[in-house]
Formats: structure tokens, C-alpha cells, sequence
């Protein structure tokens, strides 16, 4: 007897002609797989697969990865410079020469005008490591604006704070495999499945082998929550007073690891009266977690032989953003769970090279993480450069939320926005469109031309994106993984190297800074720079990364010439005892008072705004909503709404709401699920003009990350169902 298909049109693969592949890690997510292109007679990118002996992927890509290649040739990308004299002018067509010019003398003349620090630049996590060294050796050693941050202040800054406060430096200390150690495994605030899918698989994986207990925290029904074994929807916002309730117990009934914390910490004392004040009863009423919910969990994890928290958004970008993550660090601390396998505190970041910025753009302070506050550092970076050591600002400069709020007052008067949107991106939009209004000069370098923030251009740069370019990218574990130019840039667009190195040129016009041209000898000199350094990188070159497919750092000269064989490199940090990076070698024990800051729902107000990502789209969907096969899912704004809300209010799947908050308000579809509580409606943020209307975004104190998960709204019926659909249509012409 035959079943299925086995006889009637079997299912083939479209032969597409494929004649060659080449090699490139995915520029998505910071999983950082490795992925394979496939060209065709004519050499025309045509395919996508996994590559299978690359450690992090081992064959598998997400949905995004596997139509990656249809990113060359999509609408949208930018072909020719452009320049205008005003912002709301038509655009002119230009020559490379003259919009360079443009961006340099406007940078000159303003700096004159109103100093050298009423020039900003806005980096990103989405460039290549070589472009970020570059741009960060042109913009503190020649342009010498101090007001000089990236978009991963809407992303990884809580976590940098958090481990810098905890461990004395960033980098996360963990790595992929300790899932396959792991006794016990906390997920914090993360949607790995849709987010990270890869890592998501790779932790699949490890738990059917050994089944170890799966706990998340998130207010929402998430795919991960799903497969969980215990849920915590935590109130929005309260993470650390569940941590403390956490702490309270372990502490409480002497679970913690005394030899582990007397040898390797300080501050268990002001830690222990703190949470002292958290009892799981008192807690609860605060974080909506039950009390036995948390003695369970909290023994669970104490008792394990080796157990690990990860984490996302929903921790960092809070008003605790950084505190969530000094809590997760204090819970790992209490029970020695650092440097282990299986015993971790990994922080998933979230763009390609989120971790390549952190290492090397010079964002916050200097390369290698280097600070602007110490003179060693500065010291040694002049000298590398050739500069003086005079001109580096003594302490960091604003981050990039703070940089907007400078632009309303008028301390900002011009700004270099590179690879980042925040017009879509930033919170409390209107705000935002105000402030770039009020900017006597906007260049912006991206690689798609019809962009939101693009609408406030002077000068509009045309870039190459991803496998049009070559260099580097370091993944969430430290893995270094190589990009390699599969397509030229369309038109006349041209890598960001070659734009930085193009600017490097009229600022540097006695030429005493030198600037290599090729991205492989930029490796080698930063390979020089980060000998002796947590991430140093001295034993790598391009050449071995690729071979491995990726090496995690750090990777030094010595291992290289004891014949080491890669890719071992850095698994972990933080193996040996007292090797914390504050001067004894301890880590920080750090007590995290709460006081709830948190715009909630209210009577006028009366639902939270969580706001958030889908699998198939990137941010802004510059890219997914012109590749058919990620926005076919997904077109239009829609909220994840309870079904007995919806059932209330006679909304059906697929009617248009209108969600209102303090701010502003939106058009959204309504697709009821039980996802959510009948208090919270669920925004993915890729939309144009839409969620970040709505969001309030108030600011963490140590890392100035917005809290774009925690907003107030209203939600009003819509009678005219024609209307808000046609309105609805033109919001989605991005
Ligand atoms: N497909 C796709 N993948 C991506 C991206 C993308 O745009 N698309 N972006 C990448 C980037 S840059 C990033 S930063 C990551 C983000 O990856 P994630 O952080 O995993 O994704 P988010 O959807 O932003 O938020 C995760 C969860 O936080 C929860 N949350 C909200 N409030 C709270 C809270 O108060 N406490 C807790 N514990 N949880 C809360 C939300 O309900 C949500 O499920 O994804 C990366 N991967
Ligand atoms: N409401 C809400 N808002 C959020 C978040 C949220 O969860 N909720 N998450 C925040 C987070 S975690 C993040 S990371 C930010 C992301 O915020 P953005 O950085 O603003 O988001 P993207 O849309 O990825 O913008 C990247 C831009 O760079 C361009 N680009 C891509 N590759 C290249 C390249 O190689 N070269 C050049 N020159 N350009 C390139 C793209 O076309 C795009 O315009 O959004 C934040 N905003
Ligand atoms: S999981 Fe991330 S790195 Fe891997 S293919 Fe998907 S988007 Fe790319
Ligand atoms: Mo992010």
C-alpha cells in the first residue's frame, strides 16, 4: 500500500543552477551561523545553505539566513550619493568626491561654530569589526567628537553595565556547549526560538539528551515559554525583585556556595541585608510570581551541579535593565555558577556584530575595552595611532538616547547616522522627528535609501551591505566568524570601509595617521593592539578564522605558536579562581534596591504596550519586507491581543484597533491569543511609524537603555473598518 507522496508529484528541489559556493557568516542575528551562497553560471548569488561543519549551526539556517542572498539585488538599495540643501528639498544626484566633501565640511563648520563636540556619530552593531576599528580610529583620533555612540545603547548596554559592575569588564563568560553541561537553565526575559533560532536548536538539542529543567521568565506566552517546564510570567518591569526573592531564598535556607563566594566575591553582607527585605510573600505581590513558584525555582537552581541563566530584551531594556543583570550575575556568584560548564551568565546579544562594537568601535572609550578614563589607555592608543594623547576626551560621551535629547535642546547641531534608523528605532517617535528637525546638518551612510531617518538626510551615502563587503563579526560566545565579499554593492555604493577610509583621507591631510585599505591587514594591526587584553585576538587572522568556520576568542600568539589547535580558543571566561577583572581578581556582589519607576497601566491606560520581534523580520525591515519569503508573514502592524479582551470589546481576528497611549497612537490588526494577559497587548516593533509612537522609553541610570517594554495604552473600536485599512495601507509604503 502507498502512503503520502510517495508516488503522486514527489516534492523537488528547484535545481537553480548552482556552480560555485562561497563562504560568509550570517548577517542577521548574533547566533553567527555560517552560511554558504550558492552562484550560478552567470554568478549571480541564486541560493543559501548552512554550512555543515561550522560548530555554531552545523548545517541549519533560520528563515532568514536561507533567503539571505536575495538581499543583493532588493528594492530599495541605495545606487548613487545624493545631496540637498534641506532636509524637506528634493534629492540631487551626486559624485562620491562631492557628498564626502559635503560630510566634511559640514562636520568642520559645525565644530567650528559650536565646538567639537556638537558633532555626533551613530554607529551600529550591523557593520563588519575592521569597519567599526576604522570609524573609531577616524572619529577619536582625527574627527575628536566626543558625542561618538552606537545603536546597541537600544540593545546591549544594560548587559555591558551589568557585567562591567559585576566582573569588572564586559564580555559574556559563557559559551553554546555549556547547554549540553547545564543541570538547570533559566531563560530571562528571551523568545530564543523566534529570536536566536539556531542557539534555540542547539539548547533543543542538549535538553532532549539530558532533560535538565527549562524555567522562563517572561510576561508572555512565548515560544520558548511553551516548551518550558515552569513559566514565570513576571510582572512587566520586576525582574530584580523576583531576584532578590530568589536570593532571599537560597541565602535563607544556605543554599549558596560559601568556598565559591569567600574566595571569588565581595559584598555578600550589604547583599544578604537587602535581600533580606524580599521574602518570596512580600515579593510576590510585587513581581505576580506566587511564593512557592519562587522557593521552588529558587532551590531548583541552587541544588543543581551546574546551572545557567541567559537573557535577552526583557531584561535589558527596562528602567532595571542594568540591575537585572547584576541580579542574574549576583544569583550565578551565590552559587559559583561562572566559568563552569554548564554553570554560566550568557548574555544572547542581538545584531551580527553586537559583540564586534563592544570589542572594537571605540563607541564608549578606546579598542579592545579600553576607557577613555584611563590615562594607560589613553597613552597607549595615541601612541599606536600617532596622535596626541590630548585630544581623547578624558571621560566617555553621551550615549545615543541622550545625544537625541541634546539635539532638542541644541547642543547637537549636526549628526552622522551610520547603518542605524532610529526614526524607527528610538522611542517615543514624535520626539524623535522633532529633534532631527531642529539638526542644521544629517548625513546618512545605510545601505537601503527609502529609510525613515533618510527623510531628514543632507547627504545620503550609498553602502554595501553584509556579503558585498570583507571582514569580521564576533557572535554571542565570543565566536570571531568571517564575512567575504559574494556580490558587489549595487550601482556605485560602496562598502562603509571604503566610505570611512574615503573620509579618513580630508581629515588626515598631513597623513600622519595611517589607515590600511584592506580589511584583512586591519585584522592583523588590531590583532597587535589586543595582546594581553581579555579579548585577545593576536593568534587569529582571516585566513584560520575561515578554515574553522569561526574561532572563539581569546585566541592568543602564544597558543598559535605552542601549536594549540583552534578552534579551541576561549570557551569560557573567568575558569580559574579570583581572575574577575577589578584589581583583587574578586567579582561584585551588588544589592539592588527597587523602586518602580515603570509608567503602568492605569484607569485611563488600563493595558501594558510589550513590544518586541517576530522570526521572519529584522528590526525596521529594511531588508525582510523586501524579501517575499520573510514578509509574506507578516505585512501589516498587528497586536497580539487576549481573546476574551477581544471578545469583550467584539473585536475579530483581523479587525483594525486603534491603541492610544500618552504619546501618540496607532492602526493596528488584531489577532487574538491567549499569549497574552488580558492586561497586555504584545507590538512587534518592525513597522513602520507604529509601535515606537506609542512607547514612553524611559531611561536605565547607569546604561541610558530604554525601557521599550514597559508603556501604558488604551485601546478604541474602530467603526470604520475601510477607513483605518486604507490607513493602515499607507503606513506600510516603507
Ligand atoms: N527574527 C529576528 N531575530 C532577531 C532580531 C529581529 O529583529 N528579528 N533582532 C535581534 C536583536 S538586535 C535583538 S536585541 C534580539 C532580541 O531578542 P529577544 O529579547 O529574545 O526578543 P524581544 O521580542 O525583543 O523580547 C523578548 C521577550 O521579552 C519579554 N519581556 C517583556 N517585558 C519583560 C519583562 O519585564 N521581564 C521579562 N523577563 N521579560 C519581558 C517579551 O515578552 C518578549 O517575549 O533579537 C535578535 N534577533
Ligand atoms: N519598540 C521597540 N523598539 C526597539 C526595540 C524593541 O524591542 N522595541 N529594540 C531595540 C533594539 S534591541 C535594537 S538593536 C534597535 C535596532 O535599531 P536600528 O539599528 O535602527 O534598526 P535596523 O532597522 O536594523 O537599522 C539598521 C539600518 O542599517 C542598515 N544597514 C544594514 N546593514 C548595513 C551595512 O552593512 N552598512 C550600512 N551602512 N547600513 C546597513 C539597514 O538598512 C537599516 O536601515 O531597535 C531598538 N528599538
Ligand atoms: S539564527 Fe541568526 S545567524 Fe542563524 S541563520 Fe538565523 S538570522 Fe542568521
Ligand atoms: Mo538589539
Amino acid at each position: 500500500m502507498l502512503f503520502g507522496r510517495s508516488k503522486k508529484n514527489p516534492i523537488k528541489i528547484a535545481d537553480k543552477g548552482v556552480v560555485e559556493w562561497q563562504y560568509a557568516a550570517c548577517g542577521y542575528c548574533s547566533t553567527g551561523c555560517s552560511i554558504e551562497v550558492g552562484l550560478n553560471a552567470e554568478g549571480k548569488p541564486v541560493s543559501s545553505r548552512g554550512v555543515a561543519d561550522a560548530d555554531v549551526n552545523r548545517g541549519k539556517l533560520c528563515l532568514k539566513g536561507i533567503v539571505e542572498h536575495e538581499l543583493f539585488d532588493s528594492a530599495g538599495r541605495g545606487l548613487i550619493p545624493k545631496i540637498r540643501d534641506q532636509w524637506h528639498q528634493p534629492w540631487q544626484e551626486s559624485t562620491w568626491d562631492a557628498a564626502l566633501d559635503k560630510v566634511h565640511d559640514e562636520i568642520v563648520r559645525i565644530q567650528e561654530k559650536y565646538g567639537r563636540d556638537s558633532f555626533a556619530i551613530i554607529s551600529t552593531g550591523q557593520m563588519l569589526t575592521e569597519e567599526f576599528y576604522t570609524l573609531g580610529k577616524l572619529t577619536r583620533g582625527l574627527i575628536g567628537t566626543n558625542n561618538y555612540d552606537g545603536n546597541t545603547t537600544l540593545c546591549m548596554a544594560s548587559a555591558v553595565s551589568g557585567y562591567k559592575r559585576s566582573f569588572g569588564s564586559d564580555g559574556p563568560p559563557g559559551c553554546y556547549e555549556d547547554f549540553e553541561h547545564t543541570d538547570c537553565l533559566i531563560a530571562w526575559g528571551s523568545n530564543l526560538p523566534e529570536q536566536h533560532p539556531i542557539i534555540y536548536w542547539r539548547m533543543k538539542e542538549a535538553q532532549e539528551k539530558r532533560k535538565f529543567p527549562l524555567i522562563v521568565i517572561d510576561p508572555r506566552v512565548t515560544m520558548l515559554a511553551q516548551n518550558a517546564d515552569i513559566h514565570l510570567p513576571v510582572t512587566p518591569g520586576t525582574d530584580v525583585v523576583l531576584q532578590n526573592a530568589f536570593m532571599h531564598v537560597i541565602l535563607d535556607e544556605g543554599l549558596e556556595d560559601k568556598a565559591y563566594i569567600e574566595a571569588n566575591t565581595n559584598g555578600i553582607e550589604a547583599l544578604r541585608e537587602e535581600v533580606a527585605q524580599y521574602d518570596p510573600t512580600t515579593a510576590a505581590k510585587i513581581c505576580g510570581i506566587d511564593e512557592d513558584s519562587i522557593r521552588l525555582v529558587a532551590r531548583l537552581f541552587a541544588n543543581a551541579g551546574a546551572a545557567m541563566q541567559f537573557w535577552t530584551m526583557g531584561i535589558n531594556q527596562s528602567t532595571h535593565g542594568s540591575d537585572g543583570v547584576v541580579g542574574i550575575n549576583n544569583l550565578a556568584l551565590l552559587t559559583g555558577n561562572i566559568g563552569k560548564p554548564g554553570g554560566t551568565s550568557l548574555s544572547i546579544t542581538g545584531q551580527c556584530n553586537a559583540m564586534g562594537t563592544r570589542e572594537w568601535s571605540s563607541c564608549s572609550g578606546l579598542p579592545n575595552y579600553r576607557a577613555l578614563e584611563n590615562p594607560q589607555d589613553r597613552a597607549d592608543i595615541a601612541q599606536f595611532w600617532n596622535i596626541d594623547p590630548e585630544f581623547f576626551p578624558k571621560k566617555r560621551g553621551m550615549f545615543q538616547t541622550d545625544i537625541y535629547q541634546a539635539m532638542e535642546t541644541g547642543q547637537i547641531k549636526g549628526i552622522w547616522l551610520i547603518a542605524t534608523n532610529p526614526m524607527s528605532s528610538l522611542p517615543n517617535t514624535s520626539r524623535i522627528r522633532k529633534a532631527m528637525e531642529k539638526l542644521e546638518f544629517c548625513a546618512v551612510q545605510d545601505c537601503y535609501e527609502d529609510t525613515e531617518s533618510a527623510q531628514y538626510a543632507h547627504v545620503y551615502l550609498p553602502a554595501g551591505t553584509w556579503a558585498e563587503k570583507e571582514g569580521v563579526m564576533t557572535n554571542t560566545e565570543r565566536r570571531i566568524n568571517l564575512v567575504k565579499p559574494i556580490s558587489k554593492a549595487p550601482g556605485e555604493a560602496q562598502p562603509d570601509l571604503w566610505i570611512f577610509n574615503r573620509m579618513a583621507e580630508r581629515f588626515n591631510s598631513d597623513g600622519k595617521v595611517t589607515f590600511p585599505e584592506k580589511a584583512p591587514d586591519i585584522f592583523l594591526e588590531m590583532g597587535g593592539l589586543s595582546k594581553g587584553r581579555l579579548a585577545d585576538i593576536s593568534g587569529l587572522d582571516h585566513e584560520l578564522i575561515e578554515k574553522h568556520r569561526g574561532i572563539q576568542w581569546p585566541y592568543t600568539e602564544v597558543q598559535r605558536k605552542n601549536g594549540e589547535v583552534p578552534p579551541k580558543g576561549g570557551k569560557r571566561l573567568y575558569t580559574e579562581p579570583t581572575t574577575f577583572r577589578y584589581p583583587d581578581g574578586k567579582a561584585k556582589l551588588i544589592p539592588l534596591p527597587f523602586i518602580d519607576n515603570n509608567e503602568v497601566p492605569d484607569e485611563k491606560f488600563p493595558i501594558w504596550l510589550n513590544t518586541g520581534r517576530l522570526v521572519e523580520h529584522w528590526h525596521g525591515r529594511t531588508k525582510t519586507g523586501k524579501i517575499g519569503e520573510n514578509n509574506k508573514y507578516s505585512p501589516i502592524p498587528f497586536i497580539e491581543i487576549n481573546s476574551d479582551l477581544a471578545h469583550e470589546l467584539g473585536v475579530l481576528e483581523g479587525e483594525y484597533l486603534r491603541l492610544v497611549s500618552r504619546r501618540s497612537d496607532a492602526i493596528v490588526m488584531a489577532k487574538p491569543t491567549q499569549r497574552v494577559p488580558k492586561n497586555m497587548v504584545f507590538l512587534p516593533f518592525h513597522f513602520h511609524d507604529c509601535a515606537n509612537r506609542l512607547t514612553l522609553g524611559l531611561l536605565d541610570p547607569h546604561s541610558r537603555q530604554p525601557a521599550y517594554k514597559q508603556s501604558a495604552v488604551r485601546i478604541e473600536v474602530i467603526e470604520d473598518q475601510m477607513a483605518a485599512a486604507k490607513l493602515s495601507m499607507e503606513m506600510r509604503k516603507f
